[in-house]
């Protein structure tokens, strides 16, 4: 049975995981319209994730005697300087997910709440992966700068990018 408070830090986090995966769509449609096929495909799959890790919680709050609410979003940011500020967008949001997530543990453990502790060690390294994917794509921005023949080659192969960290083997 889930305390009152882990119940509303868990819907809080239900609502942060909408809002990334309204966020990166958003961001899918800015990079579709403008021509870049393959960010867009990338941008569209991170949103489905995103979509993922909030169902994953919905489902917990409710297998443990809670409810899971769902509420309105915030609206995303629909345009960008450029795609190197969707892409630095994109890195700080991941940065404030992990801050959130890292609320959450603390919550549980101040909770004693072990089920729950355990349940957030997915999210934890997920945002490991999540921080270093953001963390290589930016450094290939970086290396492309204003380079258009880069910009294709980086929009071509962007969804081949991979990322193995220490946290991959704990991953499904
Ligand atoms: Fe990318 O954040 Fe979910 O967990």
């Amino acid at each position: 049975m889930l305390s009152k408070k882990i119940e509303k830090a868990l819907n809080d986090q239900i609502r942060v995981e909408a809002e990334s995966s309204q966020i990166y769509l958003a961001m899918a449609c800015w990079a579709e319209v403008k021509g870049l096929e393959g960010v867009a495909g990338f941008m569209y799959s991170q949103s489905d994730e995103e979509r993922e890790h909030m169902l994953k919680l919905v489902k917990f709050v409710n297998e443990r005697g809670g409810h899971a609410h769902i509420s309105e979003l915030k609206a995303p940011n629909v345009t960008f300087k450029s795609f190197k500020e969707m892409f630095e967008t994109l890195f700080e949001h991941e940065v404030f997910v992990s801050e959130s997530i890292n609320n959450l543990v603390h919550i549980s453990l101040e909770e004693k709440d072990y089920a729950t502790h355990n349940f957030l060690q997915w999210y934890v390294a997920e945002q490991i992966e999540e921080e270093a994917m953001a963390r290589t794509i930016l450094d290939k921005i970086n290396m492309i700068g204003n380079d258009k023949g880069g910009l294709y080659l980086f929009d071509r192969d962007i969804e081949q990018i991979t990322v193995s960290t220490a946290a991959s083997d704990t991953l499904e």
